[in-house]
């Protein structure tokens, strides 16, 4: 049936995973060259994000053909075959379902354009303007984008504005028309008879908008419609359907869902078993930690936050879900994100322990270990210069920073870098040859300069290398059910910077302890866990009575009795 507690998923990102015919893009004979790799890791599941054709304006999250791969990543063979060799070695693919839009070059899109009577003119959001003062043209409503622009494009030809909740390229599809509903439930039939395990489902949660798509917030204009499209009653009436109709028929098909905002309720309310929705989805809040209200981009209480801050929200996120029903995928960072050892860890001085440090968090905590690509050898945050910026949203919020909120050139570029896409999405490090063994050209977006000392080949010939350790906890993960399907119990909740945690599944319990910042501290360990096996950790494992002395981002699992 459904395994998807059971899995190991690692999600790659294509354009920047391997490059095999040396045009610098990645590509899925690339992805095919290093499968053997991935099995090596013991993952199961890859998620790729998308393949279909597109024109990049969101690299491959804004679709022009759901049926036909990009001709840059390879042809239909090819992907027929990347599922085909995944399955020989015991692992298979996740496609990424880009379901809440397509690109304004789909052909979708294009009919809707081209006659405004047709069917598919329903499929997106058209509106009339508002007349503002002296006869001015005003979008139909306040609403404001992702990325931090008006989320209507204007219509010449018909006078009408259309909503683009993302790029001005990613036009909003209306899942209230059944045309549109039936045509991706086609979709999803076509690559599950492809063989592949299931979906990754794109801002599954911002399906359905609020009827008559009223003002946002205080009516103030530019805020971003979170009452209007986060979460509404019908975005669950809509999955129930694809459910009945789609994915009953695929048995085994698994669905991990993705969305705005994702809080402990919502995750639960579209995966709790009940629900007959999704089967996991992805929480949203430890990727807006340290972040002030207005997210990612916020400058006034930019990216501060402490230890503590890091385990308290695991801790309520982990309890809450497991209290309220459902099933979180665990993922540190993605190709949303900074790299996560810049992020939650050290990139300097503790690199490779604070890496391993997470490994182990994203291993030990409840739910499904997402890993995304790179992190396995500790691939950090890259110093691009604004010139070699490829992401829209990165180059949007440094002109809307600097436009909009009138920081200084160099502090905006300084929050941009630390938290843009980009540096998520800089190529995949095999090696210390040129471009870092990913190409043999010079690459779609700059290589990370530290290519020369982080690369797979150094980790494999590495003692107690990183990429080792992702190997040993795959294989831990195997090994104890408690950790796959066990519950959760924190302990020493008030310890400001290590999280202490339980995993426990009939007889079997294991003890987690993680020290989550760059400082020793020691803790006592009552009588209860005076017999523990030690299991894995990142430093070297010691003799030590009830006091142990925990180095800096020292992390240990044991097994009790
Ligand atoms: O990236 C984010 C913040 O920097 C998130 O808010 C993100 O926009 C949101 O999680 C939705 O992301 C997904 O859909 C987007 C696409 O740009 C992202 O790459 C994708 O993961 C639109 O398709
Ligand atoms: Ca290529």
């Amino acid at each position: 049936m459904r395994n998807f507690q059971e899995r190991i998923i690692y999600q790659i990102w294509p354009r920047s995973f391997k490059d095999s015919n040396d045009d610098g893009i990645g590509d899925l004979n690339g992805i095919i060259e290093k499968l053997d790799y991935l099995q090596s890791l013991g993952v199961d599941t890859l998620w790729l994000s998308p393949v279909y054709a597109t024109e990049n304006a969101d690299y491959g999250y804004d679709v022009t053909d759901y049926y036909q791969i990009n001709p840059e990543y390879g042809t239909m063979e090819d992907m027929e075959e990347l599922i085909r060799e995944a399955k020989r070695r015991h692992m298979e693919i996740l496609m990424d379902l880009v379901a809440s839009h397509t690109s304004d070059r789909h052909p979708w899109f294009q009919k809707a354009l081209a006659d405004p009577h047709s069917p598919q003119r329903q499929y997106y959001f058209f509106r009339k303007g508002k007349s503002g003062p002296r006869g001015k043209r005003l979008p139909p409503n306040n609403w404001m984008s992702a990325f931090g622009d008006e989320a209507w494009q204007w219509d010449q030809k018909s006078q009408e504005y259309y909503l683009t909740l993302f790029t001005p390229r990613q036009c909003d599809l209306n899942w209230e028309n059944l045309g549109v509903r039936q045509g991706i439930y086609a979709v999803m039939r076509f690559w599950l008879e492809k063989g592949i395990a299931g979906f990754r489902m794109d801002v599954i949660n911002a399906i359905s908008k609020a009827t008559g798509l009223p003002d946002a917030g205080n009516g103030k204009p530019l805020q971003f419609p979170f009452d209007h499209v986060v979460s509404l009653p019908m975005s669950h009436v809509y999955l129930q359907e694809m459910r009945r109709e789609v994915l009953d028929h695929y048995p085994e098909a698994i669905t991990l869902g993705e969305g705005f905002l994702v809080t402990q309720e919502d995750l639960s309310a579209y995966t709790r078993p009940g629900a007959k929705e999704l089967d996991l989805m992805f929480p949203s809040e430890i990727h807006l930690l340290g972040c002030g209200p207005l997210g990612k981009f916020d400058f006034r209480k930019f990216y501060r936050w402490e230890a503590r801050d890091l385990k308290r929200l695991l801790e309520d996120g982990q309890t809450r879900i497991q209290g309220l029903g459902g099933w979180q995928g665990i993922a540190l960072s993605n190709h949303d994100q900074p790299r996560q050892v810049s992020r939650f860890g050290d990139d300097k001085l503790y690199r490779r322990k604070s890496a391993k440090l997470l490994a182990m968090l994203s291993f030990t905590l409840r739910g499904t270990p997402v890993l995304f690509q790179g992190e396995e050898i500790g691939m950090t945050n890259c110093p691009l210069e604004p010139e070699e910026w490829k992401d829209y949203e990165a180059l949007n919020a440094y002109r809307i920073l600097q436009e909009r909120m009138h920081l200084p050139k160099g502090m905006a570029r300084r929050i941009v870098s630390s938290m843009s896409r980009d540096n998520a999405r800089t190529p995949m490090q095999w090696s210390a040859e040129n471009f870092g063994g990913f190409s043999s050209v010079k690459p779609w977006i700059t290589v990370n300069p530290n290519f020369s000392y982080i690369n797979v080949e150094d980790e494999e010939k590495k003692e107690n290398s990183l990429l080792d350790f992702y190997r040993k906890l795959t294989a831990l993960r195997q090994e104890y059910p408690a950790l796959r399907q066990g519950s959760f119990k924190s302990l020493l909740r008030s310890h400001p910077q290590v999280m202490v945690y339980l995993r426990e599944i009939g007889e079997q319990r294991l003890l987690v302890a993680l020290n989550l910042s760059g400082k020793k501290t020691t803790l006592t360990f009552t009588p209860e866990f005076r017999s523990r096996k030690y299991l894995l950790g990142n430093y070297r494992p010691r003799e030590e009575g009830d006091d142990v002395t925990f180095h800096p981002y020292e992390g240990m699992i044991f097994l009790l009795p």
